[in-house]
């Protein structure tokens, strides 16, 4: 390189460097909690009877994601997935780890997270709203954490600080799920002295004295209003507003009680759809609305005991459909399911002066790929075992027209993965891949009590374990053509569906999805596991007679 050329050569990295750092957005991230595809209007349209017209008009204002999953249809390891970019069964056994909201951590899941990412590029961060992800307590007899042992006069050793956010106040488990005390910091708030519960599941735990479920959807909001509030236009910011609705107990704030035409789950739904108002108000507050990138997404699909009843009943979704609402929209099922009603979500990206308004996106995206992207925007370097499955999207926020970068995506029901290849989804289980001990999985057909015993019928002779991977045990589907995933193309594709099955394994024994050296899971990953008590005594008493009798 000549002197002349070396001078433009760093000419061109310092501006390079000046822009990225003049350019670092804000980025704020909303994530509701069992909110339906169909329950937000712009994705339902006429099958959605809920006025949600923030969400709406932040959708107008940039682009709407078409074909986006989180990596499970229940909570917990969605939100590990969001917050490692890694997929949730690499993760290990919980650890001091007691009921529902005394839920403990996974070893490593704090090692690599979205508040340390942001960290390391400058950033201000915070965490407001539903955790979820594993605290460690203090306890008075140094067992396990659980209903009797918590001394809430000490502060968390395990939480959101560990994860790296300098500013958080959270609710560890969720709404239905004790203790219901908020955690600022580490450190517990109030008085938890009462015994409370709201939830039909007979959850009733310790709880701080004044803490009300019809409240906490305010207290957070009045906390991310003012988190934006304390930042300065110099130093950027992101913010993580992790919603408990509408997850039950449906119980929406006094002021929000009759605002739906459909009920006190509407009014619940509108009330989610007010963060985006709260949140949009409080950036144009502070001049911050011009370079911040807001996003908004659901962990899964809509519950089927949720509905017009406070608490969780079964299937009380039928009730809603039987009104002109589909919280699925035009998918098949709900959570717990390996159906795209659970596994298919909302996600809205808006960015006044980079995307432009009104776009849709139909590229392939997983909520595990927030890591990558968020990387990406903020210029930090991912180390090589950092988020091991996300690919970013940034490509897609600056041109939802361009190609997506994502081919494939491994999803999960509570019992059984699911592989998304193109335009192709093959379900590993017969039917919904609910848990066959769960009333409240209800609603989810076929469960699988059902499922399972008509493809044992349907199979003949020895049955082995690597059965199990082939028709009638497995569903394929084309998304694209059959939204509604009616018609099951397993049987007649047996070399896609053994392709599939090639690229799971791949992902598996690699222990990361994207390119790079190989890595180790934290524990021993099976697609088919016959021993899981979730799957029906009928499948291993096949199994053993095939064995016993050798046929
Ligand atoms: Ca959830």
């Amino acid at each position: 390189m000549n002197p002349s050329m070396r001078i433009q050569f760093v000419l061109t990295l310092l501006l390079t460097w000046g822009l990225q750092a003049a350019s670092k957005p804000n980025i704020v991230f909303i994530l509701a909690d069992d909110l339906g595809i169909g329950d937000v209007n712009c994705y339902g349209g006429e099958r959605c009877q809920i006025e949600t017209p923030n969400i709406d008009a932040l959708a107008a204002g940039g682009v709407r994601f078409t074909d986006a999953h989180p990596n499970a249809s229940v909570c917990g390891p969605t939100r590990r997935a969001i917050m490692t970019g890694r997929y949730p069964w690499r993760f290990g056994s919980t650890v001091n780890n007691g009921p529902w909201g005394f839920c403990g951590p996974r070893p490593n899941t704090e090692k690599s997270t979205l508040g340390k990412l942001f960290k390391k590029s400058g950033y201000r961060t915070g965490y407001v709203g539903k955790w979820h992800l594993g605290t460690t307590m203090v306890t008075k007899d140094g067992k396990n954490q659980g209903l009797t042992n918590v001394d809430f006069t000490k502060p968390l050793i395990h939480g959101p600080v560990q994860f790296g956010f300098d500013y958080s106040f959270i609710l560890p488990g969720s709404l239905d799920m004790y203790p219901y005390a908020y955690a600022r910091n580490n450190v517990w708030q109030g008085e938890v002295t009462a015994q409370k519960g709201w939830s039909a599941f007979n959850r009733v735990g310790p709880a701080e004295k004044d803490f009300q479920d019809h409240e906490v959807l305010e207290t957070f909001y009045t906390e991310a209003e003012a988190f934006i509030g304390r930042q300065k236009k110099e130093d950027p910011f992101f913010l993580f507003l992790a919603l408990t609705a509408p997850h039950t107990p449906t119980s929406p704030g006094v002021k929000w009680r009759g605002k739906s035409k459909l009920g006190v789950y509407g009014d619940f739904v509108m009330e989610v759809d007010h963060s985006i108002e709260r949140v949009m108000s409080a950036l144009k507050a502070k001049g911050l609305d011009q370079n911040t990138l807001v996003l908004f997404s659901s962990d899964h699909g809509s519950a089927p005991y949720a509905g017009n009843i406070l608490k969780a009943t079964p299937v009380q979704i039928h009730q809603l459909e039987a009104k002109g609402h589909y919280p699925s929209g035009p998918h098949r099922g709900y959570k717990f399911s390996v159906y795209e009603g659970g596994l298919r979500v909302p996600l809205i990206a808006h960015w006044l002066g980079v995307i432009a308004q009104g776009q849709t996106c139909d590229a392939l995206v997983g909520l595990n790929d927030f890591m990558a992207t968020f990387a990406e925007l903020t210029g930090v370097k991912l180390e090589k075992d950092q988020a091991p499955d996300s690919i970013s999207f940034a490509n897609l926020l600056k041109d939802p027209k361009s190609k997506g970068t994502r081919k494939n995506l491994i999803l999960q029901s509570v019992t059984a993965f699911a592989v998304r290849d193109g335009e192709w989804k093959l379900c590993v289980c017969p039917g919904s891949g609910s848990n066959i001990n769960s009333p409240n999985a209800n609603g989810n057909d076929p469960m699988p009590g059902v499922a399972w015993a008509k493809a044992l019928a349907a199979f003949d002779g020895k049955l082995n374990e690597t059965d199990l991977l082939k028709a009638p045990f497995v569903q394929l589907f084309n998304v694209a053509e059959d939204p509604h995933e009616d018609k099951n193309l397993a049987a007649e594709n047996p070399k896609r569906v053994s392709q599939m099955i090639g690229l799971l394994k791949e992902q598996i024994q690699h222990g990361r999805s994207t390119s790079g050296a190989k890595l180790k899971n934290d524990k021993n990953v099976r697609i088919v596991n016959p021993r899981d008590r979730r799957l029906p005594d009928s499948l291993r008493q096949r199994l053993s007679a095939s064995r016993s009798k050798g046929l």
